[in-house]
């Protein structure tokens, strides 16, 4: 009998998810459901590592699971779960905590990024990817389908669980990062020179698609897309030429077309065809997911108990494992 490996992935329930999730995370989670032991945890500790209003936090953890069940997460396949009901990922995140060194939580991208920008920094925020490794080690996991931005820390779990796998004997399976070849990191359509992100989108309009947003919406961002001066519809690395080569890296997620095919497509046409065609491509994405979502709230006991009944197979999961990571260290068990 040949066992399927083990994919484990997580998402902030910050914000609204965007079409950069999507392309980047979400679809390939859903479109590789049927080939793996797949697991996915709404990571809502984590969230907490930047203030959340409490309230809105807790709407957000239901709509996260209600759009990624949308999305095409199938219950019967696949682990959904939020990471806070299963205690086993703080206390891994402890354990691994003190086999971390903080020079290399220090030299992490994201925490340089997002804490240049605070008064006051999180203790939180540094250890945020000690937790990533324990959600990753605890289910013994293979792979790690994530976008581009998550690959250093996938990198720092590897570290971790090698380090401790060496002071403390063989514990941890060393996890892949596995990182779409199109795809993995969408840019804000408002300016293609950063990252899409959800902590933009909630500040500036035209940053992003959110799943859930209308077809009016979804035009109103991409009619205000950022291009270039010139006229060539192509891809493109030149960084002058980053707006259209992202609305056109959509384009190619989303419809399963080659690049070829693409731009002898969009041959002739101007920039103002490519923002009506690429918004279309979104909104016809968004309409059966939107559909399914709506049924979802309907029913929100359902959909908790769900997650529910998730949490309670993740939490027997990862026992073994975080009773091994004890049992290594010394502890009583
Ligand atoms: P935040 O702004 O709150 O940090 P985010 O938009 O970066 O949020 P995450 O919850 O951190 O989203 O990421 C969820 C998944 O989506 C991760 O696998 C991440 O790599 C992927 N992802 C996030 N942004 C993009 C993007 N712009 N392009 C491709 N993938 C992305
Ligand atoms: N840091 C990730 C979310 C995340 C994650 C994980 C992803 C938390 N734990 C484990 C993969 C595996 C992010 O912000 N995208």
């Amino acid at each position: 009998m040949t066992t399927r490996k083990i994919v484990f992935s997580g998402i902030q329930p910050t914000g609204d998810f965007h079409i950069g999730n999507y392309i980047g995370a979400v679809k390939r989670w859903v479109a590789e459901q049927d080939l793996y032991d797949n697991i996915f945890c709404i990571v809502d500790l984590h969230a907490i590592t930047l203030y959340q209003d409490p309230n809105v936090l807790r709407g957000k953890i239901r709509q996260a699971a209600a759009v990624l069940l949308a999305c095409g997460i199938d219950p019967q396949k696949s682990l959904l779960f939020v990471q806070s009901h299963v205690p086993a990922h703080a206390e891994l995140a402890w354990i691994l905590n003190c086999v971390t060194p903080i020079g290399w939580l220090e030299r992490m991208t994201q925490y340089k990024d997002k804490s240049a920008k605070l008064e006051s920094v999180s203790t939180g925020l540094l250890d945020y990817p000690v937790l990533m490794a324990a959600d990753i080690l605890l289910y013994q996991a293979d792979c790690v389908p994530v976008g581009e931005d998550q690959k250093q820390h996938i990198e720092l779990t590897r570290d971790v669980a090698q380090r401790f796998n060496t002071l403390y004997g063989e514990t941890f399976v060393l996890p892949e990062g596995t990182i779409p070849k199109v795809g993995a990191r969408i840019m804000g359509f408002d300016d293609p020179t950063v990252k899409m992100s959800k902590s933009i989108a909630s500040d500036q309009k035209h940053h992003a698609v959110g799943l859930l947003d209308s077809p009016d919406q979804v035009w109103a961002v991409l009619k205000r897309a950022t291009t270039d001066s010139g006229k060539e519809i192509v891809f493109s690395n030149e960084p002058g030429k980053a707006g259209v080569n992202n609305l056109l890296t959509v384009y190619q997620v989303l419809t399963g077309q080659t690049q070829t095919e693409i731009e002898k497509h969009f041959q002739g046409k101007l920039y103002g065809q490519l923002k009506r065609e690429v918004a279309d491509v979104i909104i016809e994405t968004l309409k059966p997911i939107q559909e399914r979502y709506n049924a979802l709230m309907q029913d929100p006991n359902a959909l908790d108990g769900i997650l529910q009944r998730a949490a309670e197979q993740a939490a027997t999961r990862a026992a073994p494992t975080l009773r091994k990571a004890k049992l290594n260290v010394g502890f009583v068990v």
